[in-house]
């Protein structure tokens, strides 16, 4: 095959005329319009210059004209790099440079920020909106409808997506072709993909999830989206008499439950509901069952794997677990210190291999040899058990990680940024459970001696810095942090002493 990727999710598309994307406003993209989009998009960016193996870094609001940029990147050998829309330009920064991005794509509103960003890391800017307009898409009309779909193999790389690390710099995990294809191709099979479905889409395409898991299975089925730019409950209400499936973050699931509208009625067309990138409750799961029905179906995944396990689409799909592993996947519970498996029922670290394992962080080969063995399994830094039936559970993390609404947090990252406000001599930044996002984010200050920081002013200098979706929710003032005789700051402590700030 001349570009798996490319062949496999796009290009036996490439005549139909069967509807891909549904959107809001009524209209509807097919999958030949959109992958003449793709081809034009895929003609400018080759004559920018770009070269297979070229980092396309880009920051674009959620549409069909943003989507079709990782396809024209796949039809062009360039690896795709796509980036929060809630990043700062002081985050941007760091990741164009790092990747060596060649060019930065931005919304036209952000052209004038985000040029000595470009600048600086040598990279082009060009703009694309929503709605089709900027600089891009201007040049883009002159191009050819049909690209020559460049050469690829499955080891070639296809994506680049950031995560941060637990300490130091976001990290950037390398994706092959056949990462991302063999992940689709298990799930569409293990989910029951058709090109019957309709996949009501309201996550964001910048992360594995919604672009990936959703996206990918459902071009492999040959499918629909009701693309939605993001969650809004109103949206979905409206939507879901027409749709099949839903994949959603468990804020999702919470969100649409209090609302009196979301009864069984409303979804009893509905074939599957996905959930992940967060833990479900298990009262959720329950309290959905109860409402709906429906068994939401709970699998476990990271940016650097995609997808691990999942509870199966017959069978019991149990509160609480993330499923069983999937097909061709190999999961096991190891000791932490020792690295060795450790016998069925007990707590341990997660270690998974397969084909859909990443090629490692670029250009940071002691990260990735402390987290990728030689055998090829990966420590993926969650905790968890199997039980007698192979269900796996995550029971915590050994890393230092928030989950808001889906969204990961590295306390360093914002401990670092506050270490550094005037009269503060040190921080811990901690994840308190909370209604909507699961967890939320709390910055404990340590205030210099005799000092009292400003914490107005430190407010406003984390939102000069951060993405909105990292700002501590609240900021509380302490003498000194909880440590233990090895002087480690004890974080627990803190979580145990902070846990009903939002939710009591
Ligand atoms: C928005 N805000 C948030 C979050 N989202 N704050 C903390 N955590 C968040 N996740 C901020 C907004 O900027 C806003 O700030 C305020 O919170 C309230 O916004 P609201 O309108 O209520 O939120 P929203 O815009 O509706 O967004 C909530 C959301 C969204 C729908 C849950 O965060 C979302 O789509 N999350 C999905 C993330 C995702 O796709 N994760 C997958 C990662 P202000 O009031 O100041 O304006 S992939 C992954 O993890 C792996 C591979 C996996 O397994 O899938
Ligand atoms: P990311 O690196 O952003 O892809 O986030 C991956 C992390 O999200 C995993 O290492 C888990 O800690 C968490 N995660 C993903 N899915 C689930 C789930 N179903 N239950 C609990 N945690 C999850």
């Amino acid at each position: 095959m001349a570009n798996p990727l490319y062949d496999t999710l796009f290009g036996k598309h490439a005549q139909s005329a069967a509807v891909f994307l549904q959107l809001p406003d009524g209209g509807v993209v097919t999958y030949a319009a959109f992958l003449e989009q793709a081809a034009q998009y895929a003609g400018l960016l080759t004559e920018l210059g770009l070269t297979p193996g070229s980092r396309v870094a880009v920051q674009l609001a959620k549409s069909p004209e943003a989507l079709a940029v990782y396809a024209a990147c796949a039809q062009a050998g360039l690896i795709f790099l796509p980036l929060n829309t809630a990043y700062t330009a002081d985050e941007l920064a760091y990741f164009v440079q790092n990747s060596g991005a060649e060019i930065l794509l931005c919304d036209p509103t952000k052209t004038e920020v985000l040029a000595p960003v470009a600048a600086m890391a040598g990279a082009q800017l060009e703009s694309l909106s929503a709605q089709g307009t900027g600089s891009f898409a201007d040049k883009a009309r002159s191009q050819p409808r049909s690209f020559a779909t460049v050469a690829r193999q499955e080891d070639d790389l296809a994506a680049f997506l950031y995560t941060s690390g637990t300490t130091g710099r976001s990290k950037g995990a390398m994706l092959t072709q056949g990462n991302l294809l063999s992940n689709a191709e298990v799930l569409k099979d293990a989910w029951r993909f058709t090109a019957a479905d309709v996949l009501l889409h309201a996550l964001p395409i910048f992360h594995t999830h919604g672009l990936f898991v959703a996206t990918n299975i459902t071009l492999l089925a040959g499918g629909q989206m009701i693309f939605l730019p993001a969650f809004n409950l109103d949206a979905m209400i409206e939507n879901l008499p027409r749709a099949s499936t839903l994949m959603g973050v468990p804020t999702f699931y919470t969100r649409l439950l209090e609302d009196a509208r979301f009864d069984r009625d409303l979804v009893a067309h509905m074939r599957l509901f996905v959930s992940g990138s967060a833990p479900l409750l298990a009262e959720t799961h329950v309290q959905f069952e109860a409402r709906t029905g429906h068994g939401i179906l709970e699998r476990y995944g990271m940016t650097e794997t995609n997808m691990n396990t999942s509870n199966p689409y017959d069978g019991p799909r149990r509160a609480g677990t993330v499923g069983l592993p999937l097909a061709g996947v190999e999961l096991k519970i190891t000791d932490s210190t020792t690295g060795e498996s450790l016998p069925q029922g007990e707590i341990g670290q997660i270690e998974v291999r397969g084909p859909n394992v990443f090629k490692g962080y670029w250009k940071m080969p002691e990260k990735t040899a402390e987290e990728l063995r030689d055998d090829g399994f990966f420590i993926t830094g969650d905790l968890g058990q199997i039980d007698a039936d192979g269900y796996v559970s995550i029971v915590g993390r050994n890393k230092d990680l928030i989950i808001s609404g889906g969204y990961n947090i590295y306390p360093k990252e914002i401990e670092l940024l506050l270490d550094a406000q005037d009269d503060v001599l040190e921080s811990a930044v901690i994840g308190v459970p909370h209604p909507d996002f699961g967890e939320t984010v709390v910055g404990i200050l340590v205030p210099q001696p005799g000092t009292t920081p400003d914490v107005e002013a430190i407010k406003a200098n984390i939102a000069q810095a951060l993405a909105r979706f990292k700002h501590p929710q609240k900021l509380i003032l302490l003498p000194e942090l909880p440590r233990n005789t090895m002087g480690k700051v004890q974080k627990k402590t803190l979580r145990e002493d902070y846990a009903g700030l939002f939710t009591s």
